[in-house]
């Protein structure tokens, strides 16, 4: 099919979607500034993930590995949401049945204004303390001290995230399988689609019957399931998709 047709038959798809979801991955914060993980300029490049985003690297070494989410912070602090962000937070009014899941930890998604965000991984601007469990937000770069100390218990905090050999939080991954087992319409935007569980929520969304939209400038393990393959990035892609479906609807408004 050409790009127009393709274009046109995914509105048809989004117009007759009764539950649409986007998932998404850090691929969607690049345009913001943020590198991704397993880029060339990746984040993992300068630090190896398997050797810090772990709970045995946080036992081993915490001052290490809040160096580097400390480095991290400061690079995200400033960065702000773009136009990919921004489409699926206008999406979260426009379309009745929306749900927004993400494997970031940035915060982006919030900032753009979606409410209603399914942080998978966590978030990098909560801590948690390691005694209490209690948790708090912190927007404080650089941090100060490092690494930083629970006011009410004095005991260490960590980064309010998932590490790789941990669990996701039961309600947060019950909620994102719940939602993909009856949706018509999954977008996945800037995902590799290598780490689990969150790459098996578009099976599960194919399981039922789902159609997959990819938007991703490479071909990942996902894009041969996908009915819809969008070879580009994320802050042209979704703006284009959203100018489609808003022309539609102006159309059937006027006819
Ligand atoms: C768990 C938070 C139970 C921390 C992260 C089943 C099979 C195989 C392995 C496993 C499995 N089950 C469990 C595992 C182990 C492991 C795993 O999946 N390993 C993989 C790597 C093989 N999973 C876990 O450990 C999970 N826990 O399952 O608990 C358990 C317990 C013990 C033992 C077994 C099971 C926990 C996983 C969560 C780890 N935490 N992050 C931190 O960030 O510091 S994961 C990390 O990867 C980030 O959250 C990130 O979001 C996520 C996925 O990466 P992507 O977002 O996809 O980023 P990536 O760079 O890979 O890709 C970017 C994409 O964007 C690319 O495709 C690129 O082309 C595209 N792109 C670039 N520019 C643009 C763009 N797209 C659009 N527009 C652009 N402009």
């Amino acid at each position: 099919m050409s790009e127009d047709q393709d274009m046109g038959a995914l509105i048809g798809r989004l117009q007759r979607a009764k539950n649409v979801i986007a998932l998404t991955g850090s691929g969607i914060s690049a345009e913001s500034g943020i590198p991704t993980f397993r880029g060339k300029e990746g984040l993992w490049k300068t630090y190896r993930a398997q050797d810090l985003a772990t709970p045995q690297a946080f036992a081993r070494d915490p001052e290490l590995v809040w160096e580097w989410y400390d480095w991290r912070r400061g690079l995200m602090s400033p960065k702000l949401p773009n136009a990919g962000h921004q489409v699926l937070a206008a999406w979260e009014e426009a379309i009745p049945q929306f749900a927004l899941i993400t494997q970031n930890i940035d915060g982006l998604h919030r900032r753009a204004g979606s409410r209603n965000v399914l942080e998978l991984h966590g978030n990098i601007w909560r801590l948690r303390c390691t005694q209490e469990g209690t948790v708090v937000e912190n927007h404080e770069s650089p941090l100060s001290p490092l690494p930083p100390l629970c006011a009410d218990c004095g005991a260490l905090l960590r980064p309010h995230v998932v590490w790789f050999g941990e669990s996701l939080d039961p309600d947060i991954i019950g909620q994102a399988f719940s939602l993909s087992a009856r949706c018509d319409l999954m977008f996945v935007v800037g995902t590799s689609a290598v780490v689990h569980p969150a790459a098996s929520l578009p099976l599960a969304a194919l399981e039922a019957g789902a159609a997959v939209v990819e938007i991703n400038p490479e071909p990942t393990p996902l894009t041969q399931h996908a009915a819809f393959s969008f070879r580009g990035k994320a802050g042209d892609i979704l703006p284009r998709i959203d100018r489609a479906l808003r022309e539609i609807s102006r159309v059937r408004e006027r006819d």
